[in-house]
């Protein structure tokens, strides 16, 4: 196995009520973490500030952009990040305890090294500051050397997609407001050059800018796709899936289409099935390189009250 795990983190045997280690009221040594304690690391991977300590390579980084001030209707993700590793703590991947039972294996089966990037430094009174210290953080890390423990298929497809035909990391993002999208795909360019998006959310997300937006404005998170587009950033093969929410008209889904995108709805969900959903998407996106993107107000308010743009699976809201 080639995760790098702490020894003192936790470690299995703490599950164990009868093992004479468990609780140990006098015995703290090892020092062993329990889910709930611990540093505040996702999902209890190793943490280390990336951005400034290189001496830690890895093959799959988990970077948290906490920002939040470019949405129009409920602000408050930049605690998104810091939220998430704490709902991570109770599946302790970080210590090998990642088997499913639905898939039959674990991440770690798959020889990768994980390593938890910590917060990038992004400016909560400038946007266009923001959003170049968001692509500078994410360039840094993908043109980082991997750690190298992926299978041989992994490394040779991440070569073949590379402009420069070398293996990159693969890199996680927590955030934050959705148009910490744009950044990245514009790190991603200059890696990849333009990548389909595979986009869960309620909402489509390439809405033309208004006319008179300042070029403040004109990047917002519901805008950022279609500059993405502008900008040369995608291909023509993208797709959403999830989108309920409601339009200007049909205007709307026309230049949605410009942008580079079809269309699953949440009522083509439930209409052909989890199984027909993912041929659809495979279809679309074939054998190329893809950024997937998962906005929380795909799911349900109910399970993710929190949202900042929440939107009901009811479809006679
Ligand atoms: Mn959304």
């Amino acid at each position: 196995m080639n995760i790098q795990c702490h020894s003192s983190r936790l470690q299995p045997e703490t599950f164990q009520p009868t093992s004479p280690r468990s609780p140990g009221p006098a015995n703290t040594s090892p020092q062993n973490d329990m889910t709930y304690s611990g540093p505040l690391s996702f999902s209890h991977f190793n943490y280390r500030k990336c951005l400034e300590d290189a001496s830690t390579p890895f093959d799959i980084g988990i970077i948290r952009f906490p920002f939040d001030t470019t949405t129009s209707y409920r602000p408050g993700a930049r605690f998104g990040p810091y939220a998430i590793r704490a709902g991570s703590r109770r599946q302790p991947l970080g210590v090998g305890i990642g088997y499913s039972l639905a898939w039959g294996s674990s991440p770690s089966d798959f020889g990768a090294s994980f390593l938890d990037c910590g917060d990038v430094p992004i400016s909560p009174f400038d946007n266009a500051k923001a959003i170049g210290q968001m692509e500078a953080a994410y360039l840094t890390l993908l043109s980082r050397p991997v750690y190298g423990g992926t299978s041989e298929i992994y490394k040779e497809r991440t070569r073949a997609f590379a402009l420069d035909g070398k293996e990159h990391p693969r890199i996680v993002t927590l955030g934050g407001d959705h148009t910490i999208v744009l950044p990245i795909l514009r790190a991603l360019h200059k890696v990849y050059g333009p990548v389909s998006v595979i986009h869960f959310d309620a909402h489509l997300d390439t809405w033309a800018p208004l006319p008179g937006s300042t070029p403040q404005e004109r990047i917002n998170h519901g805008s950022f796709f279609a500059i993405a587009a502008e900008e040369g950033l995608l291909t023509n093969t993208s797709i959403h899936g999830g989108i309920r929410c409601k339009m200007n008209g049909i205007e709307d889904l026309r230049h949605d289409d410009t942008v580079g995108f079809q269309v699953i709805s949440a009522e083509d969900i439930d209409d052909y099935g989890i199984k027909n959903i993912i041929k659809k998407i495979r279809q679309r996106i074939g054998d190329k390189p893809v950024y997937l993107s998962l906005d929380i107000d795909v799911v349900d308010p109910s399970q993710a009250p929190a949202s900042k743009y929440p939107q009901s699976t009811i479809v006679a809201e």
